[in-house]
């Protein structure tokens, strides 16, 4: 309890079914502060990392799969990445998402709403929501940078980085 952050994904299938407004407007019931937001293109490495606890799990290809959008081709091969602070807001944040099977989802969840089974038995469900407050912390280090949250959420330390090589406007 308290205050918390967690990591929420629009995933691939939500963006191909224009439901970025949707979802933040149903997040934004809950009146969480957004202190971090991109567009990520997912590649592999990300995909199997996030995931890490179900790597043993049938469906585990089908979801690196998927996360990164490759279904679904361009322009869709990406998400939209959010961290979101409020109080309590993990268990608020998951009752909008709604269960992970969307089948089970309350309906006027996201979930419910928006989310679908696919004939493959791919779980199509259109958002990514932290389950606990170290996932959360572990997801948000794994996607953002410090400096892409507009918070100190979590000690940083300064490093000497000498030849990176890193792309900057021309
Ligand atoms: P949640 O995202 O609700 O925390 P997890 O972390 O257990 O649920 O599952 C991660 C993702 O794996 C889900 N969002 C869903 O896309 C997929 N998934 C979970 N369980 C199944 C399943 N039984 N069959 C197919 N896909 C699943």
């Amino acid at each position: 309890m308290g205050i918390e952050q967690l990591l929420i994904l629009i995933k691939p299938d939500g963006l191909k079914k224009s439901l970025t407004g949707n979802i933040l407007t149903k997040l934004s019931e809950a009146r969480m502060l957004i202190i971090g937001a991109k567009a990520v293109k997912v590649n592999e490495e990300l995909a199997k990392a996030h995931y890490q606890q179900l790597k043993d799990k049938p469906f585990f290809g089908e979801l690196i799969d998927y996360i990164q959008g490759k279904i679904y081709g361009e322009p869709w091969d990406r998400v939209m990445a959010f961290v979101y602070q409020g109080e309590d807001a993990i268990a608020r944040m998951r009752k909008i998402a709604g269960a992970t099977n969307p089948e089970e989802a309350d309906p006027v969840s996201i979930r419910g709403a928006y989310g679908r089974i696919t004939t493959k038995g791919v779980y199509e469900n259109v958002v990514h929501c932290s389950s606990d407050p170290l996932e959360a912390q572990r997801e948000i280090k794994l996607w953002f940078k410090p400096e892409e949250v507009v918070m100190p959420i979590y000690p940083t330390k300064k490093v000497i980085v000498e030849k990176e090589e890193k792309e900057v406007w021309a």
